[in-house]
């Protein structure tokens, strides 16, 4: 049952632009039934290096992390080239092409996640343990997370090089792999400051790098980019709705590691004991009396069960839970509306599924 159980009913009788943007089942086993070519491609590639055991290793990392990712995110840019391309180019080829580049975004998410689970010290993720955590691997995950990093430029080669829009999809990965990274290495700094300092211009610049940029900017634009879309005004219209829905995303994300459920989220929260500027902790620090405060600066950041249960005491006085019912009704609405006031040429339908599947996320 979903924390918002009653807003699903009513999101799913939304009207959409066209139906060609829709996270179908049938979508979703489209996009999967590339996955094998995806995967023996790879190793092929790597076997060309002349390492047999290396390309064995490479596809057994291949395996078990993009097991770890929801696969949803990649069917975005499907969903934003078949909304956005002439309907003549709407053959099987193209289709495959487009789900080869979701499969590209996969492992770009794939590997920031063993990276991103690495410095957070998390132990599982989607119920699975992480790749760092399990025997046999550790400290190599940083080298897999590489390899797989890399492995999306070689697919990527492959299949886009021919094309006009290559240049403009290497610069995509490119440049929002670094911007992630830079949000990322933010991430791992502010837990090194006390909690009283955090406030919610730092935490948007934090997410704006190492949320928005990759989960959703890239996925579609690398959708219009394929789709061959031109116009700067759809780039410009799709970027601010995107920005937003990646502060909403990564809103959601912080009140689960302390408010969802283990065994649904498939990880077990650690923002309170990391130090992290989470959303929680900047929302607290701006409702909280001086007596409140205090007991965050004493408390935040520490890993010690009787300190988070203090800050969770805190977090219980606010009310914290119906500040964020509070918060994600607002900003769905006003998603929403923004979205309904773009021009047709957007991919209008794609941010609306997107933004669906945000409100019904449990993981
Ligand atoms: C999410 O941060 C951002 C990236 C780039 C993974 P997070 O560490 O809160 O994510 P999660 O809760 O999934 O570990
Ligand atoms: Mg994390
Ligand atoms: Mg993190
Ligand atoms: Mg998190």
């Amino acid at each position: 049952q979903n924390y918002f159980g009653t807003r699903i009913r009513e999101i799913s009788t939304l009207e959409r632009h066209n139906g060609r943007a829709l996270m179908s089942e049938e979508e979703m086993s489209n996009f999967m039934a590339v996955y094998p070519d995806i995967l023996n491609e790879l190793t092929e590639i790597a076997e060309r290096y002349k390492s047999e055991e290396a390309a064995a290793w490479f596809r057994k990392s291949l395996e078990y992390n993009l097991s770890l990712t929801n696969n949803k995110n990649g069917l975005i840019t499907v969903l934003t080239y078949k909304s956005l391309a002439n309907n003549e180019e709407l053959n099987a080829e193209n289709l495959k092409l487009a789900r080869i580049l979701g499969w590209c975004f996969e492992m770009m998410i794939c590997f920031i996640l063993i990276t991103d689970d690495i410095v957070d010290r998390s132990t599982t993720r989607r119920g699975q343990i992480c790749w760092h955590h399990l025997d046999g691997v550790g400290l190599s995950a940083i080298n897999d997370a590489l390899l797989i990093e890399n492995g999306l430029y070689e697919l990527l080669h492959k299949h886009f090089r021919h094309l006009d829009c290559y240049v403009d999809l290497l610069e995509l990965f490119q440049q929002n792999i670094f911007k992630c990274i830079c949000g990322q290495t933010l991430d791992i700094l502010l837990t090194r400051r006390n909690v009283s300092t955090f406030n919610m211009n730092t935490y948007k610049s934090l997410v704006l790098n190492k949320t928005s940029c990759h989960f959703f900017y890239l996925p579609i634009f690398l959708g219009l980019h394929l789709a061959g879309v031109r116009d700067p005004e759809v780039f410009k219209e799709s970027e601010a709705i995107i920005y937003d829905l990646g502060n909403y995303f990564q809103a959601q994300n912080d009140f689960l590691d302390v408010f969802g459920n283990p065994e649904i989220t498939g990880k077990i929260g650690s923002d309170i004991q990391s130090n992290k500027c989470s959303w929680l902790a900047v929302k607290c620090m701006e409702h909280a009396s001086e007596e409140q405060k205090a007991v965050m600066a004493e408390c935040y950041g520490q890993n010690d069960p009787e300190k988070v249960a203090r800050v969770l005491q805190v977090y219980q006085e606010l009310n914290m839970p119906s500040l964020y019912a509070k918060y994600e009704e607002e900003k769905y609405n006003r998603i929403l509306r923004n979205i309904q006031q773009t021009s047709d040429a957007a991919p209008k339908d794609v941010l609306l599924e997107v933004l669906n599947q945000i409100y019904v996320r449990e993981i």
